[in-house]
């Protein structure tokens, strides 16, 4: 049996019942085969068995209190995927589906992204099933100082920096690094993230949508053509569905649709962002807020619609497998040219293939949302040096790193004769330095 086939078989069997962790490996690994087959020296190193395996596996107790005195027990994990090439770097996901499964494909794909940015960071990934949607501030304080009571054992500027993701937001790190900040008596970047009064960096909220909007809009130059005009749908109303949807308003798009859990809504004018904005990130509302107020606006029950709302460009920024292969070939069959993955994994393996054998410009999350990590990279090159970039600065800095990873997957992709797979390219990119440096590092 060949060397992927026969890890990818061992990693199934020795971890059943992680399917998301199944499907991340398997996209990954397949995409890897060139670069395997090249280095017959991998496999001899137990190369591809030890990217797979986690350094350390953390899962805890989190005790806490809620407003009416009721004791809530929750899990709290950090997997500390791989250190290779720096400190583990990776976010903390706060939602109810959160599992070992979903924080080791969430890890894995880490490593790959964090590699894929150029910067010195190795991968990781926590979080928690705690749901934070209904909760008081007190309650979230409370879950976030309970959290951070175990984790901090763990982490470190140099060893471990946690961020945000679903359900982690400004909010929730802030009071993470307060506990933080209390028990080990240090003022330091340990998360990123941060508040601009405490340490954090300009831009690192827009990092992420914004990154997404600028490699497509490389993807779009490559081919003479750019956001101007173009109608975009874009799937979730959180951080990073918010700030895609505003670079790609800036760069003369109209975006039609956002959703949350519950629903979406269809604005055939165009999303007022000021309105979203207001009800998610001020009101913590729900979407469908968003019909009530702004006339001519649509709600429909229910996430899967929207994509066959027809669009040239697709903006997928919710969660993971949220187009499958039915979705996907509706996408394709009302003339979908460009689809870019700001969540992670949200298109099923058999949804790519659609895309792929449509021809369609697939960017692959690892690659198309790494501006938020690239971002908080520089959130602790700043922390490092004491320094405070401006925006103007920081998002420069980002637009060159979102080209650059643009580029350079584009390139792997041809040299290693699969010329316009970006999940292949994506991968093998991202793989070598990672390769290189565990090889460099011995049997450890
Ligand atoms: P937020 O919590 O800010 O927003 C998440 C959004 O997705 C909400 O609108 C939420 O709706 C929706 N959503 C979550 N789960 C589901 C679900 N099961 N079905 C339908 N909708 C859902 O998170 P982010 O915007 O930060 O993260 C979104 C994605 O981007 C995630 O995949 C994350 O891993 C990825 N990502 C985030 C980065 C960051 O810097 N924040 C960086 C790179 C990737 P509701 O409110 O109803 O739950
Ligand atoms: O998936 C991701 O890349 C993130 N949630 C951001 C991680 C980070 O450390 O900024």
């Amino acid at each position: 049996m060949q060397y992927v086939e026969r890890v990818l078989e061992e990693l199934k069997a020795k971890n059943p019942n992680e399917p998301e962790f199944h499907q991340a490996a398997t996209e990954i690994l397949n995409g890897l085969k060139p670069v395997v087959e090249k280095h017959p020296e991998y496999e001899k190193a137990a190369l591809l068995e030890r990217f797979t395996e986690p350094e350390r596996v953390i899962l805890f107790r989190v005790p806490w209190v809620d407003d009416n005195g009721k004791v809530h027990v929750n899990k709290g994990y950090r997997v500390q995927f791989n250190s290779a090439i720096g400190p583990y770097k990776g976010g903390l996901r706060f939602h109810p589906s959160v599992n070992l499964s979903i924080i080791k494909f969430l890890g894995l794909e880490q490593i790959l992204k964090n590699s894929l940015t150029g910067l010195p960071i190795g991968g990781g990934k926590g979080g928690s099933d705690f749901d934070p949607k209904g909760k008081t501030d007190n309650e979230i304080m409370k879950f976030c100082q309970s959290f951070m009571t175990e984790l901090y054992r763990h982490i470190g500027q140099d060893t471990d920096v946690p961020a945000g993701d679903i359900g982690v937001g400004g909010r929730e790190i802030g009071y993470l690094f307060g506990q933080y900040k209390r028990i080990r008596d240090e003022h330091v970047g340990v998360l990123t993230g941060r508040g601009l009064s405490y340490g954090g960096s300009l831009a690192r909220t827009e990092a992420t949508g914004y990154g997404l909007v600028y490699m497509t809009e490389e993807a779009l130059k490559c081919r003479n053509d750019s956001f101007r005009g173009k109608t975009v749908v874009v799937s979730g109303s959180g951080n990073v569905a918010i700030y895609a949807t505003e670079k790609a308003q800036q760069l003369g798009a109209k975006v039609v649709a956002l959703y949350d859990s519950n629903g979406y809504v269809y604005d055939k004018d165009g999303i007022k962002l000021d309105v979203v904005k207001q009800i998610k990130e001020v009101e913590r509302g729900r979407i469908k807020e968003y019909a009530a107020r702004v006339k001519g606006a649509e709600y429909h029950e229910g996430c899967k619609g929207i994509w066959t709302i027809p669009c040239d460009i697709a903006l997928p920024c919710a969660t993971q497998n949220e187009i499958d292969k039915e979705s996907a070939e509706i996408l394709v069959k009302n003339g979908v040219k460009y689809v870019g993955e700001g969540a992670n994994m949200p298109t099923t393996l058999e949804g790519i293939a659609v895309f792929q054998k449509a021809g369609v410009v697939f960017l692959p999350a690892k690659a198309a949302n790494a501006g938020g990590v690239a971002t908080s990279a520089l959130e602790m090159a700043q922390s490092s040096g004491r320094l405070f970039w401006s925006f103007e600065e920081v998002d420069a800095k980002l637009k060159n790193i979102m080209v650059n990873i643009y580029h350079n997957m584009d390139n792997a992709a041809k040299e290693y004769g699969c010329e316009g797979d970006y999940v292949a390219g994506a991968n093998i990119a991202g793989f070598i330095k990672v390769a290189n440096a565990m090889m460099a590092h011995g049997i450890v």
